[in-house]
């Protein structure tokens, strides 16, 4: 094995003997959020930023973690406290040829969506070209796993200790959706979360991704 491989290997295995995980899944209407990213490409692109999916999860994620503080805390369960956080800072998985990095986005809630655009596209850079510090692997609250560039309908990452949750994204794909009496084709997205059930309950879970779903359909929603 390699460092990489020895890392990602120990703390897999800490991570699913601790976390008795369960696993929420949903899938949102990204109709509009597509139409938004075609529009608006060309401008993130002249500010040096690649307009994706994930980076406009990560905005809607850390606003997520703000109305939510549980999913940005951590457990210390030796001494039966939960640990709620003053920072998101959200953990992305990277797939590189040396295997998995997860490099922190800090302050994500204070960056807007092409800050974000321009910072995954330089930490997804540097952690495929073996230029990524320790440090930036360090720190994250929550993470965000997206498999859909490959393909996939669903899968359940496991959460990063000390994190207590994690949302997967797959790919998204053209459906009818009845609605009003009729099948409409929609872009539809699908997530899943995996998170430790000793700090939150099923209904929490369901209600935290149906916000980030509904919130991708209708951004305004984020402001109330
Ligand atoms: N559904 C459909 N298409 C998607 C998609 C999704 N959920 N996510 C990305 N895509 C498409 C993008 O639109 C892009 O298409 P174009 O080249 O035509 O524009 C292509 O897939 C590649 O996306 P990207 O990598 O440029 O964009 P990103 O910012 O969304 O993803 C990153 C960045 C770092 C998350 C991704 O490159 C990556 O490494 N993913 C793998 C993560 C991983 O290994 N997870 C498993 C860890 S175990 O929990």
């Amino acid at each position: 094995m390699d460092s990489i491989r020895k890392r990602t290997a120990g703390k897999m295995t800490a991570s699913w003997q601790s976390i008795p995980h369960v696993f929420q899944f949903d899938k949102a209407d990204v109709t509009a959020v597509e139409e938004f990213r075609e529009k608006y490409s060309k401008k993130v692109e002249k500010e040096g930023g690649k307009l994706t999916v994930t980076a406009i999860l990560l905005k809607i994620v850390a606003k997520a973690l703000e109305t939510f503080p549980k999913f940005n805390a951590s457990l210390d369960f030796a001494n039966k406290e939960i640990i709620y956080k003053k920072y998101i800072h959200i953990g992305v998985a990277v797939d590189t040829e040396r295997g998995l990095l997860v490099p922190v986005i800090r302050d994500a809630d204070k960056k807007t969506i092409t800050e974000l655009s321009i910072e995954l596209g330089e930490i997804a850079e540097k952690a495929r070209n073996k230029k990524i510090k320790p440090d930036e692997l360090q720190g994250g609250n929550f993470a965000i796993s997206n498999l859909g560039g490959i393909g996939g309908t669903n899968f359940t990452p496991i959460v990063y200790r000390p994190n207590v949750a994690i949302l997967g994204v797959s790919r998204s794909e053209v459906q009818p959706v009845y609605t009003d009496g009729e099948f409409e084709p929609r872009m539809m997205l699908p997530l899943s979360l995996s998170y430790d059930h000793r700090l939150i309950d099923g209904a929490e879970a369901a209600r935290y991704l149906r916000w980030i779903c509904e919130a991708l359909e209708n951004p305004l929603l984020t402001m109330f």
